[in-house]
């Protein structure tokens, strides 16, 4: 089969980098080379943000409502792709093509419906004086940039560029190297919806390179990026110098704290759930999971027999609960984190290497799901994410005890509370380090609601109000009468 040629998207075109160098792209579930990627450069980015910059002024001109039509529209179109977006995505990422259909791409045209009708309904600010009025303009910045990540490739790239464009903004998008093809699929979309041209560019490309142009292009004035900590750091080292505006959701080491008292059913269900969706390879899993004494080893026997139970499978087949690890190096990475736990003196209950998944994923990157205890809370495997199908599972006394492990990390982006004692739930909540603390239940999401991360795991929030006024600046009119 011939390699596909993944294009970029600049000025309404589908075009080749001015670069001409290409990255191949794999299939995580059979290692097969399957695509090609440009590697674009600071020419790439620079025609983008041209392109850009030359449909701001009437985009950004127009009323609410004639942008939400626009994204009204898209929506439409990417709701009528849906089949052929679960495919590339599962394909491009690893993941169970149910679990693409399920969350991912669902949630695509979502997004873009949520921010398209909150700038309609959005209501502005005044302030009365005595002989004085002042309005709050809400204008947008212009040109901003979306750096996006590999784990929910077009469901985080959609949340991150429906705000922008809703408030008036034109974007720049740089998805992940590793997970182009449902950007390379929404920028088809675009064309059939005719979005505007301009509006809307995803240039292709490594961080090192088409990354590190877009956060140094001198007339992007915003960047919102999704990544590694690591990265993160790296990204704000160089844009805050620039005082451009900054978003960053980072990595975390998230509690999955379970009390004595918990509906035990339900949690033992959505423990599964929220230790090895998509592989682990979510950024709000619970990989520390801290159960109460008094139902630890009864705990530990379920967890293991059901997380044994899980099937690492064909991303194709309805019957694999855990697809593909999302690339070569990442697989190493995580095999790399279970020997380590080894050496820190881990117990692994179950899982602990490579899963065979035969057939034509022979050659994929299949990890088993992994349970580990008998670690100390301060060791690296409790300390650095790992994100992949393992978590460590640890019993603990009391709430003080348990809350002083729980932030004992650099880490503090969301946790699980597990327990019927609703007094203690709502303390716990008020005193565990994340921006997101979810009381029994995982993943419940309200499009409305803040989110983002303390600590090393991120600055700012998205969501809501949120987003749109990360992609607007803020202008006090002042009118004496
Ligand atoms: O992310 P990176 P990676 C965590 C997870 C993972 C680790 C690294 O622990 O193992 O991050 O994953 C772009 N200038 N998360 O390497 O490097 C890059 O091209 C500008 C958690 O995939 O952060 C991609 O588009 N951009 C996270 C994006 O940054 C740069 C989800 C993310 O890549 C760049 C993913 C640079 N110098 C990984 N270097 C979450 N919070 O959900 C890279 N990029």
């Amino acid at each position: 089969m011939p390699l596909i040629r993944i294009q970029n998207y600049i000025g309404g075109e589908l075009v080749d980098p001015q670069s001409n160098h290409w990255l191949p792209n794999d299939e995580p579930a059979t290692g097969n080379v399957y695509s090609e990627v440009p590697d674009s450069n600071e020419f790439d980015i620079d025609a983008a943000v041209k392109a850009a910059q030359g449909a701001f002024e009437e985009w950004s001109a127009k009323s609410a409502d004639e942008r939400a039509e626009h994204l009204f529209r898209l929506a439409d179109v990417i709701d009528d792709y849906r089949k052929e977006l679960i495919q590339l995505e599962s394909q491009d990422n690893g993941k169970p093509e149910w679990l693409a259909g399920s969350v991912d791409i669902p949630r695509c045209s979502k997004n873009i419906r949520h921010f398209a009708a909150s700038v309609v309904s959005q209501s502005s600010q005044s302030h009365a004086l005595p002989g004085a009025i002042n309005y709050t303009l809400r204008q947008p910045l212009g040109v901003v940039g979306i750096i996006s990540p590999w784990n929910l490739p077009l469901y985080l790239f959609t949340w991150k560029i429906a705000p922008a464009l809703a408030t008036g903004n034109c974007v720049v998008g740089k998805p992940s190297e590793v997970t182009p093809m449902t950007a390379y699929k929404l920028a088809q979309i675009c064309a059939e919806a005719e979005f505007p041209k301009g509006v809307l560019n995803i240039v292709h490309g490594s961080g090192a390179n088409t990354g590190n142009a877009l956060l140094n292009h001198p007339d992007v004035k915003a960047i919102s990026f999704t990544g590694g900590t690591k990265t993160g750091r790296h990204v704000a080292s160089v844009v805050s110098p620039q005082f451009k505006k900054l978003s960053l959701e980072l990595g975390g080491k998230n509690p999955n704290i379970v009390f004595a008292d918990c509906d035990y059913d339900e949690m033992l269900q959505t423990t599964l759930k929220s230790s090895f969706a998509n592989q682990g390879q979510i950024c709000l899993c619970g990989s520390r999971v801290y159960v109460q004494n008094e139902i630890y080893e009864r705990f530990k026997n379920d967890f293991v027999t059901k997380t044994r139970e899980l099937v690492v499978g064909d991303p194709r087949e309805t019957s694999s609960n855990l697809g593909a690890v999302v690339s070569r190096p990442h697989y190493e990475k995580i095999l790399g984190c279970i020997e380590l736990a080894r050496s820190e003196g881990g117990k692994v209950l179950c899982g602990g290497g490579p899963a065979e998944v035969n057939g034509r994923c022979d050659n994929g990157y299949f990890i088993q799901p992994t349970v580990i205890e008998g670690l100390a809370n301060n060791c690296q495997t409790n300390q650095q994410e790992i994100f992949g199908p393992v978590v460590t599972i640890q019993p603990f006394d009391t709430e003080d005890e348990v809350i002083g492990f729980a932030n004992d990390t650099d880490y503090g982006l969301s946790s699980t509370v597990w327990t019927q004692d609703i007094t203690r739930a709502n303390r716990v909540a008020e005193r565990i380090e994340s921006g997101v603390v979810w009381i029994n239940c995982w993943m419940i999401r309200d499009l409305r609601t803040p989110f983002g991360g303390v600590k090393q795991s991120g600055v700012g929030r998205e969501g809501g109000e949120d987003s749109l006024r990360f992609f607007t600046q803020a202008k006090n009119v002042c009118i004496k009468y």
